[in-house]
């Protein structure tokens, strides 16, 4: 009887070891807006307030609906491709209000710097400002970081980088569209990406030495220039008396591409 009790602890046990493994880690995913229930033969899905459809991303705010659109959409005033794959988003079309937000959370490991990469589109004739702001919070509601995108007059631009360090394991990503403007103006979104932010080192050499064998009672001059399809050169320092030894005279090439030297015996 007590095996049969102790076999059975046991089987419990191993049971609560597999329900704790087996929780699924939440990576970043569908940062592109190609995952989910997309109904194809629309070509495009509005996406209100906790619609599951976008696979990760939770919508919410107090704006109008997310558009889902397959490649272009010109009727809507899309005329200009996703940035990575077939899919992106567009904000406040219709002339409907911004204040919509898109988010999702993800695992991080405490103390390490992430990047969060993006890109902001602008379509459709209306003047005033579209901007979308990224914010990254912990999981206790401390922001760290932040940053407003702004568009170029048409299509996407450049990609924006925002940098956080996490605070807890997990932290969440949330785009607020906080446009001023909306009348035949949209913003568009898409190739979300976080990731590890890389320590990016270089060797730099900032000073190099001139050395020559001298002669006692002989002087010397250095004189470098900076390319070689040129006669043109310069003194660098003064002149330089001879000691017998080895003399050397020291030059800062911080930011130069490149130096030629040579040394000069003056009369
Ligand atoms: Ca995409
Ligand atoms: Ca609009």
């Amino acid at each position: 009887m007590k095996n049969q009790r102790s076999i059975v602890h046991a089987v419990c046990l191993l049971l609560f070891l597999l329900s704790i493994r087996a929780a699924p880690a939440a990576s970043f995913t569908n940062g592109s807006f190609e995952l989910g229930e997309f109904p194809p033969a629309a070509g495009q899905a509005e996406l209100t307030n906790g619609d599951t459809r976008l696979a990760a991303w939770t919508i919410a705010g107090n704006g109008g609906p997310i558009a889902w659109i397959f490649g272009q959409s010109p009727g809507a005033g899309l005329d200009f491709d996703p940035v990575d794959g077939t899919h992106q988003l567009t904000f406040n079309g219709g002339n409907r209000n911004p204040g919509t937000t898109l988010s999702q959370s993800f695992d991080t490991v405490v103390g390490e710097d992430y990047e969060v990469t993006f890109y902001v589109g602008r379509l459709g004739s209306g003047t005033g400002t579209v901007r979308l702001t990224a914010s990254v919070m912990s999981s206790t509601g401390q922001q760290l970081g932040n940053l407003i995108a702004i568009p170029p007059s048409h299509g996407y631009g450049e990609r924006q980088q925002l940098v956080f360090r996490a605070t807890t394991a997990t932290c969440r990503l949330v785009f607020t569209d906080t446009s001023t403007a909306t009348i035949s103006v949209d913003l568009a979104l898409d190739n979300v990406a976080v990731s590890p932010l890389a320590l990016r080192a270089a060797i730099q050499v900032s000073v190099v030495d001139v050395c020559w064998e001298s002669l006692t009672n002989r002087t010397y001059q250095v004189q470098y220039r900076s390319d070689l399809t040129t006669n043109m050169w310069s003194d660098l320092g003064s002149p330089a008396p001879g000691d017998g030894g080895t003399v050397c005279i020291s030059d800062s090439v911080r930011g130069q591409l490149r130096r030629f030297y040579r040394v000069v015996k003056l009369p």
